[in-house]
Parts: C-alpha cells; sequence; structure tokens
C-alpha cells in the first residue's frame, strides 16, 4: 500500500475559497455581476496605471489578485467558534486580530481567520471575518434564554466535517481524496438555509431584539454574508455600481482616496430580501435580508504610529460631521476627511521616512549587480538604488469600517447603545486559544525581507 502524501493546508484553503466563492456565485447572482465590474476595473487599472502594475508585479501581489475575497459569518455560542476555528486550521487559517463592534452598537466580537505567512498568503489569501454573538447584551432574559436554547440545539458541521477535522488533528494532514471531501462538508456549515429554525412570532421577537440576534439564531448555520472581491479602484467601481443595477451604501468607509493607498476601503451593497418559511408556517414565506455584496481596496499596513494617526484622523473627521456617515451627509464627509488627511503623507517614502508603514524590501537589478556591499546600511542601499521599498499590504480589517458595514446592511434602526466593553478575554476563552496580534506579523515579514534582501546583497 503507497502511502499517500498530505495536501498543503494553503493548497486546501485555495480549493475552498473557490468553491466557496462558485457557491455563493450560484446562490447571489448580483455577485456575479459584481465579480465582473471588478475584474474589468482591475484589467483598465492595470493596463492605464503602469505604476501600479509594477508595484504589483514586484510584490507578487498580481498573482492572487484574481483570487483574492474574504468572506464573513456570524456564530452563536463559545463551542460553535473554537470548532470553526480548528476546522479554519486545517485549512492554514489563524484567528488575528480582536475587532469589538460594541460601541458602534453591534452585539458582536470578532476576529479574522487568515494566512499568517507572506508565502501562504501568496497562495491564497482567503480570509473569514467570523463574529460572536454576544447573547449577555441582550437585556430581556426570557429572550436571552430562548436564544442560549435554539443555539443549543443546533449543529452546525456535518459529522464528516467534524470526522475529517479530527483526523487532520490526529494524522497531520489530509490527502488528496480526504481534502476533496474536506472542502466539501465544510461548505455545507456556510450554505445558506432559506427555511428558518424557529416559528414566524419567535423570530419577530428575536428581530426585535436586533436583526443580527434573528439572523444568527433562527437559521440552521452561519451562511456566509458576503464574498468580497478586491478592486484596485474602488472609486471606479462605486460609481459603475448603479449602471449594472447594483445600489451601493452612502460612503466609502475607510480613508479616503489617496496616491498611495492605505489600510483599507471598502463599500457594500444592500442585502437582499429573501424568502424564508417557519416552522409554524412551511407555507407562508417571511423574509430576511442578511446576505449582501461588498468590495474593497487594499492598501499599506501601517505601524502602531501610522495606525493612530490614522485612528485620530477618522476620529477628528467624524466628531466634526457630527453623525454616522449617511446619504444625506456623505458629500460633506468625503470632504471632511480629505481635509483632515492631508495631515497623512502621501507617498511612499514620506511613509517611510516617517515610519508610519510596514514595507517589504527588494534587492534591485542594480544592486544585484554591483559588488561589496555587505557593510552599508539599508538607508544607504535605499538611497544609492540599490534596494527598493514597496509597502506591505494590509491583510486585516477595520473596526469603524466593518460597524459601518454592518449597520448599512442592518438598517439604521439597528444601532443600539451597550454600557458593557471590549471583552478580548472572553472571546478569546470562547475561541480556545488567543488570537493573534496583526503587528507582529507585518513586523516579522518587514524583518524577514531585509534580512533576505541584505544576504542577497553581501553575496
Ligand atoms: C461582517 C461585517 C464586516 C468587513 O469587511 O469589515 C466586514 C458581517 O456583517 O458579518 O465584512
Ligand atoms: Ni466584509
Amino acid at each position: 500500500m503507497t502511502v499517500q502524501p498530505f495536501v498543503s493546508p494553503d493548497l486546501i484553503r485555495q480549493r475552498f475559497s473557490r468553491a466557496m466563492s462558485d457557491m455563493y456565485r450560484e446562490e447571489v447572482p448580483l455577485y456575479g455581476a459584481l465579480m465582473e465590474l471588478v475584474e474589468n476595473t482591475n484589467r483598465a487599472v492595470l493596463s492605464q496605471q503602469p505604476d501600479v502594475a509594477g508595484q504589483l508585479k514586484r510584490s507578487g501581489e498580481i498573482e492572487r489578485l484574481d483570487m483574492e475575497r474574504h468572506g464573513a459569518i456570524r456564530v452563536g455560542t463559545a463551542s460553535e467558534l473554537a470548532t470553526l476555528a480548528r476546522l479554519f486550521a486545517v485549512m492554514g487559517m489563524q484567528p488575528v486580530g480582536y475587532y469589538d463592534l460594541t460601541p458602534a452598537g453591534v452585539p458582536v466580537h470578532s476576529t479574522a481567520f487568515r494566512a499568517v505567512h507572506e508565502e501562504a498568503l501568496q497562495v491564497s489569501p482567503f480570509r473569514v471575518f467570523t463574529s460572536l454573538l454576544r447573547l449577555e447584551l441582550i437585556e430581556d432574559a426570557e429572550l436571552r434564554e430562548f436564544a442560549e436554547s435554539v443555539l443549543a440545539g443546533r449543529s452546525i458541521f456535518t459529522d464528516s466535517a467534524l470526522r475529517l477535522i479530527e483526523q487532520a488533528e490526529t494524522a497531520g494532514g489530509l490527502n488528496d481524496a480526504e481534502a476533496a471531501e474536506f472542502v466539501r462538508q465544510a461548505l455545507e456549515t456556510f450554505r445558506w438555509h432559506h427555511s428558518a429554525t424557529v416559528s414566524a412570532a419567535q423570530y419577530q421577537k428575536l428581530s426585535a431584539q436586533h436583526r443580527l440576534v434573528a439572523d444568527v439564531v433562527a437559521f440552521k448555520g452561519p451562511h456566509i454574508n458576503h464574498l468580497t472581491p478586491r478592486t484596485l479602484d474602488i472609486d471606479t467601481v462605486q460609481q459603475q455600481m448603479p449602471v449594472h443595477g447594483i445600489t451601493p451604501k452612502a460612503v466609502i468607509e475607510g480613508p479616503p482616496r489617496r496616491n498611495c493607498p492605505i489600510l483599507l476601503r471598502q463599500t457594500s451593497f444592500k442585502a437582499l430580501d429573501e424568502p424564508i418559511a417557519f416552522i409554524d408556517q412551511p407555507e407562508t414565506l417571511g423574509s430576511h435580508s442578511a446576505r449582501f455584496g461588498e468590495i474593497e481596496q487594499r492598501g499599506a499596513a501601517l505601524t502602531p504610529k501610522g495606525r493612530a494617526l490614522y485612528d485620530r484622523l477618522l476620529n477628528a473627521a467624524r466628531d466634526e460631521l457630527g453623525d454616522f456617515p449617511n446619504e444625506a451627509n456623505a458629500v460633506r464627509y468625503n470632504a471632511l476627511m480629505n481635509q483632515h488627511f492631508a495631515q497623512f503623507p502621501d507617498s511612499v517614502e514620506g511613509m517611510r521616512e516617517q515610519g508610519l508603514a510596514y514595507f517589504r524590501y527588494f534587492a534591485t537589478e542594480k544592486g544585484l549587480e554591483a559588488q561589496g556591499l555587505g557593510e552599508s546600511s539599508l538607508q544607504d542601499l535605499l538611497r544609492e538604488g540599490y534596494v527598493k521599498a514597496e509597502p506591505l499590504v494590509y491583510e486585516d480589517f477595520l473596526p469603524v469600517s466593518a460597524a459601518g458595514i454592518f449597520q448599512s446592511n442592518l438598517g439604521d434602526a439597528a444601532q443600539a447603545h451597550y454600557g458593557e466593553h471590549s471583552n478580548r478575554q472572553a472571546f478569546e476563552q470562547a475561541l480556545g486559544r488567543s488570537t493573534i496580534d496583526e503587528l507582529a506579523l507585518y513586523a516579522e515579514t518587514q524583518r524577514r525581507s531585509i534580512e533576505e534582501c541584505l544576504t542577497r546583497l553581501a553575496r
């Protein structure tokens, strides 16, 4: 008997991401339309902006661009979250970052499951923004207990998925056939189910508490609620969306448009009203809106200093606006953002000199041809053109943006006020492990690239 080699977790993730996209395209036809729009826009940018194309080629991102996307799900219990962590680990995805959405009136806290090493990200940058409902924030004790009992009675994983997770853990991996079956089984957890698991009256009660509560509690599993492609020009896509029958939210979340993109800019289109059936009324259809579309443009990962500046400028613009950005104040919001962000250096050199972003360093042709560079400092090498710096792409999410995305899809009525605050410890206890600090990952990638670059030049 020959022993089948294990498939690398990165390739399992790549397969899974593709399978998820196929499923979502079938479930949500608008997703297909959006993908097409993004592909066309990206193609135009690559042919019209050689500097952008050059940068993506040097960083290798051009190869992952077409398959790059993130999804989002919401779960209801600690054990669901902990098992998800194990499921994602089979695909080489770790929980990175902690996001508290309660200050924005959304009763969840979240992490992003993703690959952590730059080489793994290159094979598949697939990420899943994963939120845990904070039932403890529901004040109505009766409703809370009802929600807890409904959640306790469901199982969001297939038996085969659980078996394969365990096998991957004990054997150390999955062979080709097992990996294929794992992808098929894991996909089931994220599928949309149009029949609710509660009665119409119970659904109404959950929904009246918070639409998010109904979305998590009233269904069989944590349906994927969006799948987001990466665009190279979000303003163009935003503008083009209505032409294709898609209505975007009023403002783009994140930093304003810049020459040198930073962090993450996102926009979404409204959730679909989908027909659902209740257990006591299988014939009468109710309606639920959960699934929506989103696009994003990614820019440089910021250092703690850069991030502090970003947060300060964003808060200043929002404070001055005096309200959540919406349709009525969108023009003023954009103007305020541009005005405040004028303080954020808008060039690679400016950001590098002030230590605002993380970079990847490359030996240039000139550097590789030169001799005796062993003793030079990185500073000197950059100045002489022996080394070039490219910003590291931001692989994570932004809590204020995420809250804006949640809200635009839940309706403004969903803005609640919660006294209780951030509770990373409770989240990690539910998760069964700690979350990884994303800043440490960027710092490591930057360090590796400097080391590699200097070693190459010293040869
Ligand atoms: C997640 C919303 C946040 C993002 O990209 O920031 C998000 C959700 O609605 O479950 O997707
Ligand atoms: Ni998203």
